[in-house]
């Protein structure tokens, strides 16, 4: 007689990554991946978009989400958004991390947990930049406060930038998947398209060189793209708010952006392993981050 075995249950969700701006959601959402879906820099607000990273491993598919910072300031229609995206991205998650800074607890975490909670899901808490924490039994009293803010499925303390404990994270998540099918191919770790990741790249790069208010009047866009066996084609706008900026960004003689346009180009070279060619226009486009055309223009939802 031949024994009957069941097939194998497979098991698949989405698993969004929530927190205020700066607290390294994109970071653990590259380390969750093995590669760089989403940007990173040590500024508040760098993600505005839900960006999607996909996990596909033994009889799962996690669709981890990544989503811009939930924050207070509510002035301009992008700040709406971006807290929009967020607050979105929550309710339509099977599992929600909310991703907090170890040893820190302020007003805007306490809104995001409200949102949370709210949604009804399972929350886990992800207590990240525990490298940072000296001396280590600092922590334990915190998680301990923590554990007291509310019902949580679980509480991992993580190091994003170390991969410190990012696996245990990936655990606590697969137990609360749902049964069902994969949503993307099982060799998707994105679901970006070529003009979106090349503008992201230029973006990080801007903002990782331009300071103050700067990086907030940024928006870039890729205009035209063309894609050849061994290279890649295209040009890119960067949008500024005000004619003073666009000083700023192209530098002395041009050297700011060209420097930014350099790093972009190496990282993409990298990316699509092939000779990469930037040609980059700064132009104003007056206050386009107040603006829902602008905005929808960009790929930014709005209501
Ligand atoms: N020391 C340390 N720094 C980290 C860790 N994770 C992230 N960072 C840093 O924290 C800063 C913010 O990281 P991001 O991943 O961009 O944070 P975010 O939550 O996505 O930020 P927004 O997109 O602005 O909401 C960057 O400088 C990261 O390098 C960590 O585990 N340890
Ligand atoms: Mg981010």
């Amino acid at each position: 007689m031949t024994e009957t075995q069941a097939p194998a249950l497979f098991h698949s969700g989405y698993a969004t990554l929530v927190g205020r701006p700066n607290v390294g959601k994109s970071t653990l959402l590259n380390t969750l991946i093995g590669e760089k879906v989403s940007i990173v820099t040590p500024k508040p607000q760098t993600t505005r978009h839900r960006i999607l990273g996909i996990d596909n491993g033994d009889g799962r598919q996690i669709v981890f989400v990544d989503t811009p910072g939930m924050h207070r300031a509510r002035g301009r229609a992008i700040n709406r958004a971006m807290n929009r995206a967020a607050s979105g991205a929550v309710v339509d998650a099977d599992v929600v991390i909310m991703v907090i800074e170890a040893l820190r607890w302020t007003e805007e975490d306490q809104d995001v947990l409200t949102r949370c909670l709210a949604a009804g899901r399972p929350v886990i808490m992800a207590v990240n930049k525990v490298d940072l924490v000296k001396p280590k039994d600092k922590l334990l009293p915190f998680l301990a406060a923590l554990a007291a803010r509310g019902e949580f499925d679980d509480i991992v303390p993580v190091s994003a930038a170390r991969g410190d404990n990012v696996e245990a994270l990936r655990s606590a998540v697969v137990k609360r998947l749902p049964e069902g099918p994969a949503f993307f191919p099982s060799d998707a770790s994105s679901d970006q398209d070529d003009r979106f990741r090349i503008s992201e790249v230029v973006r990080e790069k801007l903002m990782l060189r331009l300071h103050e208010e700067i990086p907030y009047g940024l928006a870039v866009e890729v205009e035209q793209l063309e894609m050849f066996p061994t290279l890649v084609r295209a040009g890119v706008v960067i949008w500024v708010e005000r004619p003073g900026q666009k000083g700023v960004v192209i530098g002395k003689s041009g050297a700011q952006l060209k420097a930014c346009g350099q790093a972009a180009r190496h990282e993409l070279e990298e990316t699509y392993g092939r000779k990469v060619h930037l040609e980059l226009w700064v132009k104003v486009r007056k206050k386009w981050s107040d603006s829902d055309q602008a905005l929808r223009d960009l790929g930014i939802d709005v209501e």
